[in-house]
């Protein structure tokens, strides 16, 4: 029988202020019938203006987090975002090689929206020739392809050629996100078979803090559901969607989204039944 409720885990960064990271991760995953887990691989310093600074985990803290988790639970999905250090990213590509961790959604963060760096060049290389040779898929935004490759994109044939190079590292599929490119947010698929493009309406809005995050945690939660992988991008970009149009606008600079729209204990029921 399937899990109802099958375990997703993030292995992530802490964005105390809510709107990116393993917050947004573990709102995804609640979103989509995943019981949630997570794993801090750096503690940030940040609110919707920039990020101010960063308190790297070490390798060995985790793992520690990470091993006890899957010692106890048969985890379904898994998604990495922000892995500061090449140690960092070496310890993890170990644990996806050594133990029973599915294949990853791998999210490329490099930079944050805000224009702060999230991790070093070494550990760009590292993420490149360690960790996507593992990927299920890689989800690259347009600056992170353009780091990853070295190419400067700018229409979707670029994309596309982006996209291929990425592949020739190693992971199963790559899905550019074009959101920074047109009128429409178009993003390309490429699994080694085919090129799908998802198109989606472009949303004009400062809500754009945690996209990338919510979009990937999205996907490695249809994959715990066993859905496929052009199904898991199809309901995640939805979802993301969705997410940007129930963004709270609170904050200074670009606002979170909000994948945690749908979640309300009876909270609306209750509201309205009582005496004004
Ligand atoms: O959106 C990329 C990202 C990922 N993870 C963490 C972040 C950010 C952007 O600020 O803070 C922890």
């Amino acid at each position: 029988m399937k899990d109802e409720l099958p375990v997703a885990l993030t292995i992530a960064g802490l964005d105390p202020s809510g709107g990116a990271g393993i917050i947004a991760d573990i709102k995804t995953f609640t979103a989509f019938s995943c019981f949630a887990t997570a794993a801090v691989t750096s503690l940030t310093f940040q609110n919707t203006t920039g990020v101010l600074g960063a308190a790297h985990q070490t390798p060995e803290t985790v793992r520690d987090q990470i091993l006890p988790v899957i010692e106890d639970f048969r985890v379904a999905g898994v998604k990495t975002g922000m892995l500061p250090t090449r140690e960092v990213i070496a310890e993890v590509a170990r644990l996806f090689r050594e133990t029973s961790l599915p294949a990853p959604v791998v999210d490329p963060v490099v930079r944050s929206t805000s224009g702060y760096d999230l991790i070093d060049e070494e550990a760009l290389e590292a993420l490149k020739i360690e960790l996507l040779p593992l990927a299920q898929v890689v989800t690259p935004n347009i600056p992170e392809a353009e780091r990853i490759t070295g190419l400067r994109i700018t229409d979707e044939e670029e994309m596309r050629r982006a996209a291929r190079i990425i592949r020739e590292l190693g992971p199963r599929a790559v899905l550019i996100k074009g959101g920074h490119l047109t009128d429409e947010a178009r993003d390309l698929l490429d699994d080694g078979k085919q090129v799908r493009v998802y198109s989606a309406p472009r949303i004009e809005t400062r809500a754009t803090h945690g996209t990338g995050c919510t979009l990937s945690a999205a996907i490695a939660a249809c994959l715990a559901h066993g859905l496929s992988l052009h199904e898991a991008v199809t309901r995640a970009k939805d979802f993301v969607t969705e997410a940007i149009r129930h963004a709270p606008l609170i904050g200074h600079g670009f606002h979170p989204v909000n994948p945690a729209y749908s979640i309300r204990y009876r909270w609306d029921e209750m509201n309205e039944s009582e005496p004004q």
